[in-house]
């Protein structure tokens, strides 16, 4: 394990390392809405939101939480809460109305302005490239399953690093790569809603490693290596010990890394992992020569997006994991189980070491409460708690963007589901934050998970 990081001069349980970065992230279609502003193009989630049949009850990102119109207010909303830093995406068809040729300048100044906005507040800028929403011109030559896009996405970044340049020091060139390529490819609930084969999808996959790995060098390239960092944000498939016995420990983390190798092995390792390559047969992907090298080229930091969890015993027989009957779920039906924040970077650190950790997403979809919503608020107070004793363990996790800033568009569930500490009303675009924001505004003051009427349990 790598020696602790330096701390906070009286630290103790629930503290976190100086510098520690608090942030709060969002998403280009889940807020923005302006689906036609200014020349944008259309991508592939406004072609599926507009087809009948795909979306909760019809609902499209057409208007969103109208945060294009509005970005300064929300701006002003991320400064009262004392955020550190917005993670936020930028969407390619306001960039690049068909996925490729000359950038637009209106869509180059929104993100430009947006920028600056957060530096004038002294709040860091974290900028993803990619969060879903693909020009539907490149989606109409098969999107993900197409090489091209990759390459695309290259020079995407390009236009991005020429634009935006050294403003913005942490770049994540993809979000969550199982949920865009499994669920739009395989599953067919997210844009574009395909059906196809496992050999298609897996080829899907490496297209994305590819285009994280084309848009990481343009970055590089232009920036510079040591004046940016580079992320790879993942979803990994979470398994945790029942208990802190050794075995289950142990059967945990080979059942993590198996599942997660498929992803994190090219980039950190670059190859991929020889036995679930061989279990594959046929259904693997072509790799051309030099792929493997370029994405092999690692990322400066592992973004991980972790919302639930499952457990294994090697005391049970079949030894295959489930989810606790007895664990709080959120309005999604998802196992809350908070030291899935402690587990998952620990198995990370030691599998992949990828130097820099951040947790990118972390969050519930919760309605009850309301305004006054307590099982948020100890949702994000017991996993920060986890994530502070991995601090303590000296994982170096640098910093946590909690899901979500507002409530917003959730993709096939359209606004049933709200996962914002700030709600929004969708009839006025009234934003009013919630007891959870306000929560979150002193452990960001305070620099740890700060004591709070604790009625909700998490069994
Ligand atoms: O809203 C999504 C986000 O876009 C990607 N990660 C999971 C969140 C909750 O489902």
């Amino acid at each position: 394990m790598p020696s602790a990081q330096p701390r906070t001069s009286n630290p103790g349980p629930g503290d976190f390392p100086q510098g520690f970065l608090w942030g709060a992230a969002t998403s280009s279609f889940q807020i923005e809405g302006a689906w036609q502003a200014d020349g944008k193009g259309e991508s592939n989630w406004d072609r599926f939101c507009h087809t009948p049949g795909n979306v909760f009850e019809g609902h499209t990102g057409d208007v969103a939480c109208d945060h294009y119109n509005r970005w300064k207010e929300d701006l002003d909303l991320m400064a009262s809460l004392g955020l550190k830093a917005y993670r936020f995406s930028v969407s390619w068809p306001r960039i690049q109305p068909t996925g490729r040729g000359k950038a637009l300048e209106k869509g180059l100044d929104f993100y430009d302005r947006l920028v600056d906005g957060c530096l004038e507040r002294g709040i860091e800028p974290c900028l993803t490239i990619f969060h879903w929403d693909l020009p539907q011109a490149l989606e109409d030559h098969d999107g993900w399953l197409n090489r091209d896009t990759a390459k695309a996405m290259g020079d995407l970044a390009e236009i991005l690093a020429q634009r935006i340049g050294k403003r913005v020091r942490k770049w994540m060139p993809i979000n969550e790569g199982p949920c865009i390529v499994d669920n739009g490819y395989q599953r067919g609930v997210f844009a574009p809603g395909r059906k196809e084969s496992d050999k298609l999808v897996r080829q899907g996959k490496h297209t994305v490693l590819l285009a994280h790995a084309h848009a990481s060098r343009a970055l590089r390239d232009i920036l510079g290596r040591d004046a940016i960092e580079v992320g790879f944000v993942h979803n990994p498939w979470p398994t945790l010990p029942a208990t802190t016995d050794p075995e289950d420990i142990e059967l945990a983390r080979a059942t993590f890394v198996r599942d997660a190798a498929w992803w994190l092995d090219p980039l950190w390792k670059g190859a991929y992992p020889a036995e679930e390559w061989a279990r594959h047969g046929a259904d693997v992907p072509e790799v051309l020569p030099g792929e493997m090298e370029l994405i092999g080229d690692k990322p400066d930091f592992l973004g991980l997006n972790l919302y639930f969890a499952q457990r294994i015993s090697a005391s049970q027989n079949d030894r295959q994991p489930w989810r606790r009957e007895e664990a709080l779920k959120t309005d999604f039906g998802w196992h809350v189980e908070p030291d899935i924040l402690y587990w998952v970077p620990k198995f990370c650190q030691d599998e992949w070491n990828p130097g820099s950790q951040y947790v990118t997403e972390n969050g519930c979809a919760w309605e009850i409460g309301g305004l006054d919503d307590r099982h948020r608020l100890a949702y994000y107070r017991e996993h920060l708690r986890s994530l502070a004793r991995a601090c303590e363990d000296g994982v170096p996790v640098k910093g946590y963007f909690a899901w979500s800033l507002m409530d917003n568009f959730e993709w096939a569930s359209g606004y049933s589901k709200r996962f914002g500490m700030v709600h929004v009303d969708f009839q006025t675009q009234v934003r009013t934050p919630k007891a959870s924001a306000k929560w979150y505004a002193d452990a960001i003051r305070e620099n740890r998970v700060v004591d709070a009427a604790m009625e909700i349990q998490f069994p």
